[in-house]
């Protein structure tokens, strides 16, 4: 009798954050990556991890921290900026910077359990996907505003490029190394998270999606949440849009 095989992972996951002045969060948030990382490495899930923060020349004490934390753990390591390049710059170098066989992209104040990457991983195995992106099944935690927002760019970025995403720029994708290394991003601001999936989606790779519950910041200061953002997000949409379409 051959019992059902129980199949060990070779897969390294990298989970990076990137970061802006998360002195408040990154020692929770690490913390809270490990716990969850080294139960799916002792189940078999997983080979190995690492924890990448990517400090984007903060200017509180967030990078003495995160220098700490990966001096006390060699699954941490940290890459700093020189100075604040935005969102997008620090989700390139997280993703040209890992080393792990899939990536896990999130946000430093947790918008989902990271629990939810076990179930991420599963679906990326089971259905054949390239991209596991969450979604949240309910956003009204970050303000009717931002709802609104939210709901006119996703609506867009499927008008403008055909992208069927419900929830595009949710901060909760894992992404099978060679999309990172088949694509090249432009984006230095919020419009990279689009930019992602229109430009894995044209490459051939496939996305698929699954809904999480959201949990908005409780600690530390929101940087993105303003209509800046807005207007240097549509301001990238515009510039990349020809490149993108072509
Ligand atoms: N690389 C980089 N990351 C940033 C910058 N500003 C914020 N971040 C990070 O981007 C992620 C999302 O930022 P948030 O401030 O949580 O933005 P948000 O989720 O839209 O808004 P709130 O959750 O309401 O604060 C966090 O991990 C931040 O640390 C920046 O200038 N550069
Ligand atoms: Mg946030």
């Amino acid at each position: 009798v051959v019992l059902p095989n129980v199949t060990t992972s070779n897969e390294k996951l990298t989970v990076f954050f990137p970061m802006w002045n998360e002195e408040q969060m990154v020692e929770t948030t690490v913390e809270a990556a490990h716990t969850v990382l080294r139960r799916l490495v002792d189940e078999g899930e997983l080979a190995d991890y690492e924890v990448l923060l990517v400090d984007d020349g903060s200017t509180d004490r967030t990078p003495a921290i995160a220098d700490e934390l990966a001096a006390l753990d060699p699954h941490v390591r940290v890459i700093h900026h020189d100075r604040n390049r935005g969102l997008g710059a620090g989700i390139k170098t997280g993703f040209t910077s890992a080393t792990g066989t899939v990536v896990l992209y999130t946000d430093t104040d947790l918008p989902a359990d990271l629990a939810e990457t076990r179930k991420a991983l599963r679906l990326m195995g089971i259905y054949g996907a390239d991209i596991v992106s969450a979604y949240r099944h309910d956003r009204t935690g970050e303000g009717s505003k931002r709802v609104v927002f939210s709901f006119a760019y996703n609506w867009l970025v499927r008008l403008a490029f055909g992208l069927r995403v419900r929830d595009v720029n949710f901060a909760f994708k894992l992404c099978r190394r060679e999309v990172l290394e088949k694509i090249t991003l432009a984006s230095e601001g919020s419009f990279i998270d689009a930019e992602l999936l229109i430009r894995a989606k044209q490459a051939g790779f496939e996305i698929i999606q699954f809904g999480v519950d959201y949990f908005p910041r409780t600690r530390g200061e929101s940087t993105l949440a303003s209509s800046s953002t807005i207007v240097k997000i549509l301001r990238e949409m515009r510039s990349l849009s020809s490149d993108l379409r072509r």
